[in-house]
């Protein structure tokens, strides 16, 4: 008699202990969420270039694995880039963005990309002249 009372007691401490597990999970599915949505991170870069084809060049070559938007203004020299701090850094990003020709702070471009561009986008030697 005292056998099967203690037994049940003991299933209903399996039920309360699976419903924990739920609870546990569904607070780790939780608190990931929110670190993920902490580690999308936004920074801005002054990167060189000159015209609205340096535009295109720099956001391209900025839409790296875990980049989400990157927006470079030709007048301010300014890009404004979105980023999953868990994907990628601002390091690599300035070394894509360097190694299509751009000047970032932290990344110079070798002279050997900065020859591939076009005339019009070498700033290093002037401004765009169209
Ligand atoms: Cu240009």
């Amino acid at each position: 008699m005292e056998t099967k009372s203690a037994s049940l007691i003991h299933g209903s401490q399996i039920i309360k202990f699976n419903n924990m597990k739920k609870v546990l999970f569904l607070a780790c599915l939780f608190i990931s969420t929110l670190l993920n949505a902490q580690s999308v991170k936004t920074i801005t870069l002054t990167v060189s270039g000159n015209c609205e084809e340096c535009k295109e060049r720099i956001e391209n070559a900025a839409d790296i694995k875990g980049v989400k938007i990157c927006t470079w203004d030709s007048k301010t020299k300014v890009a404004k880039i979105t980023y999953d701090a868990s994907k990628t850094s601002p390091e690599l990003i300035q070394q894509a963005i360097a190694a299509a020709g751009h000047d970032t702070p932290t990344k110079k471009a070798s002279s050997e990309s900065y020859k591939k561009l076009p005339n019009c986008c070498r700033y290093r030697d002037g401004k765009c002249e169209k």
